[in-house]
């Protein structure tokens, strides 16, 4: 028996107040861990992981497993040094009960530690153990195995003692409320992704996963698992996102420092692309909208590129300014700073807002920079080339681009000929479908609410603009419409003008088949390149017209997928499946008006799944392979039936 089993939890102050503060979670549960949906399910295993990763970086712990039980319960194991057990007189508790039960005490027992990681609302385990049906906490440490359960985050009973071990380290296993939840089921690719991006931040750390579930078992019939592990760290990431991107020079540059107290990571290349592809971090959480470390990269780049150009007379014969904006085109770069008391602003708070964080990054990856270019001559010629270059097609090109952007269509205030807009003109109730073809079109115009809903029938094939320069883009005909009809424009430095944005749902409707895919795909590359903002600020969403019909004499059921298709069969057909008529649907034209709205426009009956962008370097790498020239990554993909974005209903 240990020392901490002996007392007798008395019912003190701490105890009131600390059921209290679980209380608060499991009454506003959004406001910790951001919602009760499939998002906020998934945040509470990265709370729990960005615990061992904590342990990780204060370099203790190189293993981090993550299970998905057969019940949709996670286990989340490392080979840390396990969360203290030992008795607290003040608290009455033991340690790892302070932990688990008191919001935000994770870092109290250890503050030499350099504690930064935590989810996106950096709460704590004992959010997650409040949200928990069932949590099981064993500790591994000093030779002993330590057990304490809870449910909603209510100890059942004292920390125990149950038996010797050879292993350290802490098992986290908790079972999520479904009481809580809008779906307590659990994507293995989402999780994945998230490993693969924590694994690429914190390089020499194992992280692996395995899918216990017996439905989500491979063809082979084995449980799905995955084991991430980078050597590299960021050089890496570099490399797996410009996998199917031709690069410059064959190695990335990587910076590393401490400036100032901000310990700050930078890693990039330059390759054959059009795009600016930068990512962010801040302790691990992806800082979608950037902010001031990456307003300090960009700066840095462009002073010190300048300069060295400047110095070195490659810009003796260029008669035309260059732009910002010309130093980071194919230009491919992860940066991953540690900032202690993060500011979060921004439409979905990822954007950094602490002005300390832009001097950092932009004097070390200054130095840094000036270091490498003077070191490395024949590479420093490559980048100032491809930037001379993008500065002279940029140039050459801006006529072309005045045109449609300025003086143009897209100023103009005339709408689309082929835009059948709605009467309202409030643009929070209004949607505009995107729809494919000309006849489906049409079939949307007789089926829509004419009041709130517009549709835009798209023809014949939208450019991909993964291949394209910026300037031709503006020329296409159908993007063209797309920004005109939305109302909205392209600032000089890139942003969106989001303004007079006409319709605050855009919604794409496309034939449930290969082409129908194929263009979608089409249209979110061109809204994650060129209408960033619409998916950040969640303006987009895809239909989802039914699969099947299913027919037995009057009664009708549609069917949004295989497992619905013969739910319906059973329940028309009862003993006699045949006597059932399926009709598959393979484009929205077979539909007419009425079927049309009745399963995928009316609101009150639609599914309609939204676009966000949960990691956006993932969605970076997968529109670049889906949209790029090398065909083989992109058929296995395919073939493995993955996404390009995330898709939350
Ligand atoms: C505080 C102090 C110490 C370890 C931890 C926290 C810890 C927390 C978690 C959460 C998941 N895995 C973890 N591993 C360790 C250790 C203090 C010491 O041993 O000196």
């Amino acid at each position: 028996m240990s020392e901490n089993q002996n007392h007798n939890p008395g019912y003190t102050a701490d105890n009131i107040q600390v059921l209290e503060g679980l209380e608060a979670v499991r009454k506003r549960p959004a406001m910790y861990i951001g919602d009760i949906g499939i998002r906020g399910l998934h945040h509470l295993v990265y709370e729990v992981v960005d615990n061992s990763i904590d342990e990780a970086l204060a370099g203790h712990c190189n293993e981090i497993e993550v299970r998905i039980l057969p019940d949709n319960s996670i286990s989340v194991k490392d080979n840390g040094r396990g969360i203290p057990v030992d008795y607290h007189a003040k608290e009455q508790k033991s340690a790892l009960e302070v932990v688990m039960t008191v919001l935000h005490a994770g870092g109290k027992f250890d503050k030499d530690s350099y504690k930064v990681s935590g989810g996106l609302h950096g709460v704590g385990v004992s959010c997650v153990n409040a949200l928990s049906i069932a949590l099981k906490a064993e500790i591994y440490r000093d030779g002993k195995h330590y057990i304490q359960e809870y449910s909603e985050g209510k100890p059942l009973y004292d920390v125990r003692e149950i038996g010797p071990t050879e292993f350290r380290g802490t098992v986290i296993t908790f079972k999520p409320d479904a009481s809580i939840f809008t779906s307590v089921v659990y994507k293995y690719d989402t999780l994945a992704s998230r490993l693969r991006e924590l694994a690429f931040l914190n390089r020499k750390v194992r992280l692996s996963i395995i899918d216990e579930r017996p439905e989500e078992k491979t063809a082979e019939g084995e449980f799905r698992s995955d084991s991430f592990y980078s050597e590299g760290g960021l050089k890496e990431f570099v490399q797996y996102l410009d996998g199917t991107r031709v690069p410059l020079i064959p190695e990335p540059i990587y910076f590393e420092g401490d400036k100032g107290g901000v310990p700050v990571e930078v890693a990039f290349q330059y390759t054959e692309t059009y795009n600016e592809n930068v990512h962010s971090y801040v302790n691990n959480i992806n800082t979608i909208e950037g902010g001031t470390h990456v307003g300090g990269f960009r700066m840095a780049m462009t002073r010190v590129l300048k300069g060295y150009a400047e110095k070195e007379g490659f810009l003796k014969n260029v008669k035309f300014e260059i732009s910002g904006d010309d130093f980071r085109e194919g230009l491919t770069a992860i940066i991953s700073v540690k900032v202690m008391e993060p500011q979060f602003e921004g439409q979905t708070k990822t954007k950094l807002g602490n002005n300390e964080v832009s001097g950092a990054v932009n004097a070390l990856v200054g130095e840094l920079l000036t270091h490498y270019l003077e070191e490395h001559p024949r590479e420093a010629k490559v980048i100032i080339n491809k930037v001379i270059l993008s500065a002279t097609a940029r140039h050459a090109a801006r006529k072309a681009r005045e045109l449609v952007t300025r003086k143009g269509v897209m100023n103009s205030t005339s709408l689309p000929g082929k835009l059948a807009d709605c009467s309202s003109t409030d643009p929070a109730e209004c949607e505009l479908y995107l729809v494919e073809g000309d006849s489906a079109g049409g079939t949307a115009k007789q089926g829509r609410d004419r009041r709130f809903q517009a549709i835009l029938p798209l023809r014949g094939k939208i450019l991909n603009v993964e291949k394209a320069l910026e300037h031709k883009i503006y020329e296409n005909e159908e993007i063209k419409n797309m920004f005109t009809g939305l109302g909205v424009t392209r600032n000089d430095d890139k942003t969106l003008n989001l303004a007079k944005l006409r319709y605050h749902k855009i919604i794409i409707m496309t034939d449930a088949d290969v082409d129908g895919s194929h263009i979608r795909t089409l249209i979110l590359t061109l809204f994650y390149r060129y209408m960033h903002e619409l998916l950040v600020n969640g303006h987009v969403y895809i239909a989802q017209p039914p699969l099947y019909l299913t027919k037995k004499g009057k009664e009708e059921i549609y069917a949004f997928n295989d497992e619905q298709r013969d739910i319906a069969i059973a329940k028309l057909g009862g003993d006699n499946p045949a006597s059932v008529g399926i009709q598959r649907y393979k484009g929205l034209g077979e539909m007419n008006a009425e079927q049309l709205w009745s399963t995928t426009m009316n609101p009150e009956t639609r599914i309609l799944k939204k676009v966000t962008l949960e990691s956006a370097a993932e969605a970076d790498y997968v529109f670049s392979m889906l949209m790029g020239d090398e065909v083989p990554p992109r058929r296995e993909f395919i073939e493995q039936n993955a996404r390009y974005a995330k898709i939350d209903a």
